[in-house]
């Protein structure tokens, strides 16, 4: 995860043929991350992490609803929502996962992201209440909150479903210590992969694999030839 440039996020709640996702899975990304915001459950998330497993890519599960918790990934990704106005995406859900599953976690493979939801519009930001109304010193407050006050290995600037401020990217970076910054929203080929992996460390593609396969596919070397 520390090194890694270019993942994909698959949601399991859309169709991928088999045919694709051998694709994805061999195209050279660093990891596959396994979330959505919605219509995720235990068996869509079992069927898909089975499915991945045929592969040698890492798998990684982006957690965001306690039934979808699915043993067997290489990591775990918790995100805590810092620009969210209901502490539930804060601590609250954390807490009640962490009543039924504390003991049983192997907290090496808990990696846990600082999001900064930037896109108003998405899923994401509406489930979570976000406010998203942030000029350049929230985004570098939020960004040092994640990294310094936190110590969350990722700092992730989500614009899901649009492609974003770059330079807001780029700003949150420069005051980024020891995180990794991942960006994702709105990548749709190889020219937005490169201008994103310009501003940020790791890139995430979602939507495009399900709208735009080809382009999406194309990200990865777009990403690796820099
Ligand atoms: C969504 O950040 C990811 O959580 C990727 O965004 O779906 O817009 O590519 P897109």
């Amino acid at each position: 995860m520390k090194q890694w440039k270019h993942t994909f996020k698959l949601d399991p709640d859309r169709e991928l043929s088999d045919e694709q996702l051998d694709r994805l899975c061999l195209s050279g990304t660093d990891g596959i991350l396994v979330g959505g915001s919605s219509g995720v459950t235990f068996d869509n998330t079992v069927d898909l992490l089975a499915r991945i497993r045929r592969y040698e890519v890492p798998c990684v599960l982006e957690i965001s609803t306690q039934e979808a918790i699915v043993p067997g990934f290489d990591l775990f990704f918790i995100p805590i929502v810092l620009n969210t106005r209901d502490t539930n995406w804060i601590v609250g859900h954390h807490h009640q996962a962490l009543r039924e599953y504390g003991a049983l976690l192997d907290w090496k493979q808990v990696v846990t992201e600082g999001y900064i939801m930037m896109n108003k519009e998405s899923t994401a930001a509406q489930v979570t209440q976000a406010d998203t109304d942030l000029d350049v010193k929230d985004v570098e407050a939020y960004a040092r909150m994640a990294d310094q006050l936190f110590r969350c290995p990722i700092v992730y600037m989500e614009y899901s479903g649009m492609f974003g401020d770059m330079r807001l990217v780029s700003k949150a970076r420069e005051v980024i210590k020891h995180a990794r910054l991942f960006y994702g929203g709105g990548i749709d080929g190889p020219d937005r992969a490169r201008e994103a992996a310009k501003a940020a460390d790791t890139i995430v593609v979602g939507n495009a694999v399900y709208d735009a396969f080809e382009q999406a596919l194309a990200t990865v070397q777009a990403v690796k030839d820099r």
